[in-house]
């Protein structure tokens, strides 16, 4: 029933909205077709999932529920556990400004706390091609996965249990960052190069979630996208440590896609995927929770000079 409640507080909203604009809003849910939909998604076998996509240096993404059904007896707790998630970003995104007049505010950036994020894209890693879950973040520009082998008890029990190990692929490769000091970008809040060690060390916290998610150092490594003659050498977040903080990462996923933009110019920027595959715009349209379908990533180049901005795109599929 709690499904109900929620459609009728939408209604509520839209029509007070419809008052105050004089607009008339005509919505017709058609309530059998809708349960029906969401009783197929939690039927549906999502053993076989396809990881490819149609076009060049692009990646499919999925929604996060179709990944974390099997986790819930129905589709109303589900869909609980995903308006939960929904409200702590809304009230914690209302909470980081609430000094200033919203509209002023709004929008500046998009934030996307990656926790709650709500896209999770495949990608393939390493000379092994092993296949990691990682969540899209907008509002970052980081790329880390656990890498194993880690600090003792260190990298939390993947779902999947294949956890990368950097000690298995041939085409991994740490950074020496005295060498090669422009990869441990000086000035970065996240990373510091240690000069006894060599070592770019990283540690990230994200949003307003204050305590560390994730820390290691900065390593190389080659991605593969679905269409396999597709790849990139990325640089990425080897992370030895998923426990420092107190924040629980969701154990499905192996750590998070930063495509955050160029918002910033302290040259961060460069480590986010887009930047580091040399994209200038890069789109993707979010799939319905109950489609169980996957959408696409896509990184282009624009003709134009763009700056560094990168302006993401949101439609439903
Ligand atoms: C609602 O959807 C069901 C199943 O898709 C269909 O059989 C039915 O005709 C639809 N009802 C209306 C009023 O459109
Ligand atoms: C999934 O794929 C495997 C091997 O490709 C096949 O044996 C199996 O029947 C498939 N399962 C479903 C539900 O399609
Ligand atoms: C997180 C964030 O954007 N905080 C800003 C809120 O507004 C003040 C100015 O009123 C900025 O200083 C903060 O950086
Ligand atoms: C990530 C984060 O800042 N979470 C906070 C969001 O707001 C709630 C209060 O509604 C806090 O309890 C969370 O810690």
């Amino acid at each position: 029933m709690e499904n109900f409640l929620y459609v009728t507080l939408l209604l509520v909203i839209i029509s007070n909205i419809s008052v105050s604009s004089n607009v008339n809003f005509h919505l017709s849910l058609n309530y059998t077709s809708v349960l029906q939909a969401r009783k197929n998604f939690m039927s549906l076998d999502t053993s076989n999932l396809s990881y490819d996509s149609p076009y060049s240096y692009s990646l499919p993404i999925y929604h996060r529920d179709v990944f974390e059904k099997s986790d819930f007896k129905d589709y109303d707790s589900l869909l609980d556990a995903r308006l939960a998630r929904c409200m702590e970003r809304s009230v914690n995104l209302s909470y980081e400004n609430s000094s200033r007049d919203f509209a002023q505010v709004y929008p500046i950036k998009t934030v996307v706390y990656p926790l709650q994020g709500e896209v999770v894209v495949p990608l393939w890693i390493g000379s092994k091609l092993q296949r990691e879950l990682l969540l899209v973040d907008t509002g970052s520009r980081h790329v880390w996965w656990q890498c194993g082998p880690c600090e003792p008890k260190k990298c939390y029990k993947q779902r999947s249990d294949d956890l990368y190990y950097s000690t298995e692929s041939t085409t991994y490769q740490q950074i020496d960052c005295v060498k090669e000091s422009a990869t441990c970008i000086a000035g970065s809040s996240i990373v510091h190069c240690s000069k006894e060690e060599t070592k770019c060390f990283y540690e990230v916290k994200y949003g307003y979630y204050g305590s560390t998610i994730t820390c290691g150092f900065m390593a190389y490594e080659i991605i593969t996208f679905s269409n396999i003659l597709d790849y990139a050498r990325i640089i990425f977040g080897c992370g030895k440590n998923q426990f420092k903080g107190d924040t629980k990462f969701p154990r499905l996923f192996s750590g998070i896609a930063g495509v955050g933009g160029g918002l910033y110019t302290n040259g961060f920027e460069t480590y986010s995927l887009p930047s580091q595959i040399g994209a200038t715009v890069f789109a993707f349209c979010i799939p319905t929770p109950t489609s169980g379908k996957s959408s696409t990533l896509t990184f282009h180049e624009t003709p134009w000079k763009t700056g560094r901005s990168v302006f993401p795109s949101f439609f439903l599929t």
